[in-house]
């Protein structure tokens, strides 16, 4: 695919993510071998993840999804976490293993985190394709990592910038211009 002309530079080609996403699946079959875990989506970001991811894994599984949002239409996080969409799934005494697209200040995950504990699972665990370290607000264990990222702001493979970019198979740096133009 040509790239997008609101993409500054490719960061992760289709390619790579494809093998990365392999790589994390081989972690998973491996540590839930012989478990059923409810695999959460966070929506929408992580559902091109979860739909490449899921097709890799070797072990029964059930999937659900939670809708949480803190960015509205911006670059950084707005700091407040809202809960758009719950789970239809009760957790009560399950692995469950979140999927998510991204972690960057953390607040998303540690919300989540907070409230799906409270619903005693026997397991949760954290599953994100990329991370960005530098810009952490709030610890966050994170259990499995596909790639470790700068702190640019990304688009591409189910992430977004006011809701747009999601269909690209890669992960770009989108231009500066194009957030500043409103
Ligand atoms: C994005 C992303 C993560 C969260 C990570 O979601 O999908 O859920 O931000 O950021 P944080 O670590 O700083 O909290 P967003 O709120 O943009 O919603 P979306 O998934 O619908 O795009
Ligand atoms: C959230 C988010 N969404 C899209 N691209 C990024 O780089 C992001 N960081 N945090």
């Amino acid at each position: 695919m040509k790239k997008h002309p609101d993409i500054e530079e490719i960061l992760l080609t289709e390619n790579q993510i494809k093998r990365k996403v392999g790589e994390i699946a081989r972690q998973l079959n491996r540590d839930y071998k012989n478990k059923k875990p409810i695999i959460v989506s966070v929506l929408k970001g992580s559902v091109v993840f979860l739909c490449d991811l899921i097709r890799k894994l070797e072990f029964d599984h059930i999937i659900d999804f939670i809708s949480v949002s803190s960015y509205a239409n911006a670059t950084e996080s707005s700091g407040v976490v809202r809960l758009l969409m719950d789970l239809r799934e009760s957790i009560v005494g399950r692995d469950v293993l979140i999927v998510e697209d991204i972690v960057d200040t953390g607040l998303t995950l540690a919300y989540l985190k907070r409230n799906l504990l409270t619903r005693k699972p026997k397991s949760l665990k954290i599953c994100v394709l990329l991370d960005k370290k530098e810009c952490r607000k709030q610890f966050i264990k994170v259990d499995y990592v596909g790639f470790t990222i700068p702190n640019k702001f990304c688009v591409g493979y189910g992430l977004d910038y006011r809701q747009l970019y999601r269909n690209l198979p890669y992960i770009g740096i989108l231009k500066p211009q194009v957030y500043r133009r409103k």
